[in-house]
């Protein structure tokens, strides 16, 4: 069936996973495969033990008896309590051992990307970049705002209560009292992409480097998923007062190429258009890109300049008009 389907040995193993293009992505589907190796080992056995009693220990049509009871041995029982036992442990162990090397986060990666999620679409803003061996940082000041000092803020209002007065407070948010239109955690960098109804946002990483994704939301949950880095993880507003491990890293981007990423959390109408993509290129490109970045040209040009297509070629826009009844691709013309 799987030579039929002109499936190759590596990808009948990966039993339904992407082909991963990080370190940590090939550990995990490592982890699958064996796993469901090990499952189907122990379904063989199960099935092979069920029909084998039901097949040659069933009573005898002729006999009255039933054949031979085995219940209440204890040998046996302890043996079936122990082993599955030991089939946990075993991949406990594995379990740990990879989420360890996926959760891993170490100190200066190369590069270092906010990620902004919103309904619905993304934006990417540079915070630091490693060019030719040097970091630079690209990061640039939050225009929405400081949030004021909240604790004072509310010690003055039980005072002004105690004091009989009512002072009016401007509505605030759910998080310790915080103002929502204030985004003081959102980050913000000279060089950005950010993705519309007409554009898929192209992120551009460079190989062979460590990659820092430092998420958040500006309104709803949202998740953010590359099925090639086989990784996925919820995008919150305010993650620190959300108590949300919001950073996570990849090791490295194996090749060049392009990831489609996709939102993984139901996050409104237009969730399931709430696409971008990963452009993995040589570090000299990437320099390259960042120069051109850097030099006021947008992100089609910048990727053109250094021989790369202009826009997404993983996924693309869709028509969101609700009268539109085909998921037929819009140019960036034919786009409202
Ligand atoms: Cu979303």
């Amino acid at each position: 069936m799987f030579a039929l389907a002109g499936c190759s040995a590596d990808e009948v193993m990966r039993f339904g996973w992407p082909e991963g293009v990080t370190p940590e992505a090939r550990s995990m589907t490592e982890l699958w495969s064996w796993s469901v190796v090990a499952a189907l080992i122990m379904g063989v056995l199960v099935w092979a033990l069920t029909f084998w009693t039901i097949t040659f220990h069933r009573r005898k049509a002729d006999s009255p008896d039933f054949p031979r009871q085995t219940a209440y041995n204890v040998p046996l029982e302890l043996l079936y309590t122990a082993v599955p036992f030991l089939i946990i442990a075993v991949l406990f162990y594995f379990t740990v051992v990879v989420q360890t090397k996926v959760e891993k986060i170490e100190d200066n990666p190369g590069v270092t990307v906010d990620v902004t999620a919103f309904q619905w679409n993304w934006r990417f803003a540079y915070r630091e970049v490693t060019i030719d061996g040097k970091k630079i940082t690209l990061e640039r000041e939050n225009p929405y705002g400081k949030q004021p000092d909240i604790a004072k803020l509310n010690e003055e209002a039980a005072k002004q209560k105690e004091h009989g007065h009512i002072e009016v407070q401007p509505e605030r948010g759910p998080n310790h009292g915080r103002f929502q239109e204030i985004r003081d955690y959102l980050k913000f960098s000279e060089v950005e992409i950010q993705g519309s109804t007409a554009e898929i946002p192209v992120l551009v990483l460079p190989t062979n480097t460590r990659i820092q994704f430092d998420l958040a939301s500006a309104d709803v949950v949202h998740s953010f998923y590359v099925p090639q880095f086989a990784f996925k993880r919820d995008v919150m507003p305010n993650p620190k007062q959300n108590h949300t491990q919001n950073k996570f890293q990849v090791s490295e981007i194996e090749r060049t190429g392009s990831f489609v990423g996709r939102c993984a959390e139901m996050c409104g109408d237009y969730h399931s258009m709430m696409n971008f993509e990963i452009r993995a290129v040589s570090p000299e490109n990437f320099s390259k890109y960042i120069a051109a970045r850097q030099s006021g040209q947008d992100n089609a040009t910048a990727l053109e300049a250094i021989g790369e297509p202009g826009v997404s070629t993983s996924t693309f826009p869709f028509d969101t008009r609700r009268t539109g009844r085909t998921a037929s691709p819009v140019n960036a013309e034919g786009a409202n």
